[in-house]
């Protein structure tokens, strides 16, 4: 076989930037739905304008306007209103307004005009299924993970209706309410036919399993997901605690599927803000370390919510084969902290990691989301290599190839054990 070497540090910078540009993504956590789920899939201008990243930082600047007040607007009236608060009242240049402007651009809009109303009818001119199609292929984005939350009645009776689903959108099993809400979700698993009670007992645990079991049938998910608050510890004797142990542990098991655990919020720090009111805390990485040393044939993906967190995160994984590592989530999803991040990673784990994931909750948001993650992602890589060269070691095209695709979903797949289906 003939082996293309790269020949000099230039060489190197053009080869890996269009590597990075040309590679298809597996996106491991967003909150997309496929066409099939109806108006839970979110897209357009108005849904970007009001994405709660943006609502939180208009706020800032409206030190006069109700919470209330905001809250009855319609979305146009709210879209309208973060569009001159934070795009003509003040330069855009937070990380969330700087994606609005990246996604126009990328759509071939013309941004400098700042016509509101012309991107409006840009998007009304779209059907729902040629825009999912146009996104995907203008991100090379080749699936999504989903966010998959049969505690949501809308999302539960759709799955109930739902026969093939479209294999862009893959499932992800998430059950918060059954871990940190456990007082009040043991009464609809029983109203479901579940034979459970409030308390931890053998007949419970076996219910909460069958409820899992049900649920992974139908969904067939690439994982179990939860989010955390910074102060979740493990072991523990809580609901909490006792259902991991008793329940997700053994199906994630028996099914050979990752548990994913996101920890370090801190809900509703200012519930008025709804979506956007929540805060970050810092988490207790010994309790992960806990988990994957109780079980060490389960396997967990982890991303954590603190910046303080990321280094004893990444150091956990050293030590722990079970245990995967991915994204910069929410607040991290920021160019100086996904630099100091990624890099971080890179040189502790090598390419044993899942660098980002979008967490989109508008499709066209992928579009910015991961142009914005390529460029930081190219950057540190070729930073790497360029080291490498340094020593003497001298790269192929197809090892960076090959790279590349593991940080952008092959890593992830082979951590599952599962084939990527865009792959064949
Ligand atoms: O819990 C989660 O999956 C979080 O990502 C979201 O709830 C959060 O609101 C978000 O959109 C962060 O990016
Ligand atoms: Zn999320």
């Amino acid at each position: 076989m003939y082996h293309m070497a790269i020949q000099n540090k230039d060489q190197l910078q053009t080869f890996v930037k269009e590597t990075i540009r040309t590679t298809p993504i597996t996106d491991i956590h967003t909150h997309l739905f496929s066409e099939q789920f109806g108006d839970l899939l979110l897209w357009g201008i108005d849904e970007l304008l009001t994405y709660h990243y943006l609502v939180a930082e208009t706020f800032r600047f409206r030190p006069e306007l109700s919470y209330d007040e905001f809250w009855a607007m319609s979305k146009r009236e709210q879209a309208d209103l973060v569009w001159k608060t934070l795009f003509l009242e003040h330069s855009p240049y937070s990380e969330a307004c700087r994606g609005v402007l990246t996604v126009l651009n990328r759509l071939g809009l013309d941004v400098s005009s700042r016509d509101l109303e012309s991107y409006r009818s840009y998007f009304a001119s779209k059907s729902t299924s040629e825009y999912i199609d146009q996104i995907f292929q203008l991100s090379n984005v080749s699936t999504v993970c989903m966010t998959n939350d049969p505690f949501v009645d809308a999302e539960r009776e759709r799955w109930e209706k739902i026969g093939q689903t479209d294999p862009r959108f893959n499932a992800a099993l998430r059950i918060d309410p059954l871990l940190n809400q456990w007082e009040t979700t043991w009464v609809k698993l029983k109203q479901w036919g579940y034979d459970v009670e409030e308390q931890m007992t053998d007949r419970t645990f076996e219910g909460v399993r069958s409820f899992l079991r049900y649920w992974i049938r139908k969904m067939n998910p690439l994982y179990m997901a939860v989010s955390l608050t910074h102060d979740f510890r493990f072991p523990e004797s809580s609901p909490r605690g006792l259902i991991i142990e008793k329940c997700i542990v053994p199906v994630a098991r028996e099914f050979d599927i990752p548990f994913a655990l996101m920890i370090g919020t801190k809900r509703r720090v200012n519930p008025d803000l709804r979506e956007a009111g929540d805060s970050v805390g810092l988490s207790d990485v010994r309790s992960v370390e806990n988990l994957c040393a109780a079980y060490p044939d389960t396997k967990f993906l982890c991303t954590m919510l603190a910046r303080e967190n990321q280094h004893g995160l990444a150091v956990a994984a050293r030590k722990f084969r079970n245990l995967h590592v991915f994204g910069c989530w929410w607040f991290l999803n920021n160019p100086s902290l996904i630099e100091e991040i990624t890099r971080m990673r890179f040189e502790l784990l090598g390419l044993s990691v899942t660098p980002q994931h979008s967490d989109c909750r508008v499709l066209d948001q992928l579009l910015y989301k991961w142009d914005h993650s390529r460029e930081i992602i190219a950057k540190v890589l070729i930073d790497k290599y360029s080291d490498l060269m340094d020593t003497g070691w001298r790269l192929e095209e197809d090892e960076i190839r090959r790279d590349v695709a593991d940080l952008f979903g092959g890593s992830f797949w082979s951590f599952l054990g599962r084939k990527d289906p865009a792959k064949g």
